[in-house]
């Protein structure tokens, strides 16, 4: 331990004085561990030392993920060393070919141990568990050098992920203190620094700063909503294309075009000249094979008794293949009961239009912040909103914004358009719902191409700074 915590000092991988941390607060430490990649020797060490504290705790894995970056290569020199598979979290867009958000072979079910350098609140082990959650994989414990003893533990301990670090902060100025490396006066800095910003609760980060990831991974997010999130993250996609057309052959033709490039097809199968059961199960299909979620715009706002069986029965039985529908909050919490006790067993969720991109609307102010308590009340069912922007706190709501266009501004039917950067950087919404502006393109899959990137493109620059 002396030895480590000497050298990590001599080659600066932490060093003293004042430093603004990616979360803005004031630290008087500060780490840099990617400068060990040019000291071997060192690498060597701190890679056998994660190794051992994993065998030590007796944890056991079936493949091991270095958190990017600077994991990567003590993941690396484990994995080379004790003849263990590795798999590689890609962190960056890859804008060719198949969309791999994991290297390496995966076999879902097996156990995978994360590495990490060091855990401030535990964001980025999260980020990364999330993503090898997504690809069906375990992810029971990460191990780390340094535990800057600032709530990750906990945050961590919250997603079933446990914690081993082979030292703390304190341990390790502990041990410079020792050395003579650092004066007492920094010791005490770094102290006070941490009993200031020691979080036991879950670390409040601002919601638009977290990532899909991070919130896929939040301990309450609804089933559906993790399911989305992750698809969106896998696909890079924020983009719902509402597929507002009157012929079923044209409803499948742009699932099937589109399908590659959304999270999710909104449609309103009431406006199909042909309906008939084979078209749902045949768009329910191409939702399963493209990783989309269908959501059906029913819109309810009846009693209770009445929309449970509009949603279950009728010539659409929406429950049957809809994984997501919407309520008006005005009839109070009967239609949110009504739909939930058909469609929470089938593992089916909700929205409630918090506001409504139309002219006029009448879903503002003090209904608008009734629409976010119903929500609220029914978490087990609902998962966020239809809305203009964000609208509640709480990360594990998603909002979905209606009224998107590159160009902004209407119809002459009292539709307004907000643009996807209006959206998701200034709105702080999660998903853009475009109709008209793809489907009267005349190359579609082109103009959701288009959407996508702009709408992915809004969100990671809202996300950047963000841990
Ligand atoms: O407030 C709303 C809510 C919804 S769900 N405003 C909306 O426009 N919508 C729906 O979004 C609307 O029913 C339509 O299907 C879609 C917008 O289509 P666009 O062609 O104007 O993009």
């Amino acid at each position: 331990m002396e030895l480590l915590a000497a050298e990590l000092h001599r080659v600066q991988a932490l060093k003293f004085g004042r430093f603004t941390l990616k979360s803005g607060i004031l630290s008087p430490v500060y780490f840099d561990l990617r400068v060990i990649v040019s000291h071997p020797a060192l690498l060597n060490q701190v890679a056998g030392l994660l190794y051992q504290t994993a065998q030590d705790a007796g944890v056991q894995y079936d493949t091991v993920c270095g958190v990017p970056y600077t994991a990567l290569p003590l993941a690396t020199m484990i994995c080379a060393v004790h003849l263990l598979p590795m798999l590689i979290r890609r962190k960056e867009a890859k804008d060719h070919g198949i969309k791999r958000r994991v290297e390496g072979a995966i076999t879902p079910g097996e156990t995978c141990l994360i590495i990490e350098d060091v855990v401030t609140s535990g964001s980025s082990v999260l980020e990364t568990a999330a993503v090898l959650r997504g690809e069906g994989l375990r992810v029971a414990d990460a191990i780390v050098l340094v535990d800057r003893e600032q709530g990750g533990r906990e945050k961590l301990a919250e997603s079933g992920i446990r914690l081993h670090a082979i030292c703390t902060l304190t341990q390790l100025m502990g041990v410079l203190q020792r050395l003579g490396k650092v004066d007492a006066e920094t010791v005490e800095n770094v102290r006070r620094f941490i009993a200031e910003n020691k979080v036991t609760a879950p670390v409040q980060e601002p919601h638009a700063a977290l990532s899909y990831a991070t919130r896929a991974a939040l301990p309450d997010t609804h089933p559906v909503a993790k399911r989305l999130l992750l698809l969106m993250e896998k696909k890079e996609s924020n983009l719902c294309v509402s597929a507002d057309v009157t012929e079923a052959a044209e409803l499948l033709r742009l699932a099937a075009e589109l399908g590659p490039s959304i999270c999710m097809l909104k449609t309103h199968v009431d406006i199909l000249d042909d309906f008939t059961p084979d078209v749902s199960s045949r768009l329910r299909a191409l939702a399963d094979r493209h990783d989309f979620l269908i959501f059906e715009d029913r819109k309810f706002a009846d009693i209770g008794n009445t929309v449970k069986r509009q949603y279950e029965g009728g010539v659409f039985k929406i429950s049957s293949w809809a994984d997501v529908v919407n309520v008006h909050a005005v009839p109070g919490p009967g239609v949110v009961q009504g739909l939930q006790e058909a469609g929470e067993a089938l593992g089916r969720g909700c929205l409630v239009i918090a506001e409504m991109s139309s002219k006029g609307s009448l879903a503002t102010g003090e209904y608008t912040k009734a629409a976010v308590a119903l929500a609220e009340e029914h978490p087990t069912f609902v998962f966020g909103f239809i809305s203009g922007g964000k609208v509640s706190e709480r990360p594990q709501f998603l909002h979905l914004t209606p009224g998107v266009r590159m160009q902004p501004g209407g119809d002459p039917l009292g539709q307004q358009y907000q643009t996807p950067r209006d959206v998701i950087v200034n709105g702080g919404s999660d998903i853009i719902i475009v109709g008209r502006g793809i489907l009267s393109s005349q190359n579609r899959h082109e103009a959701a191409e288009e959407y996508r990137r702009a709408g992915w493109g809004a969100y990671v620059a809202r996300t950047r700074g963000g841990e």
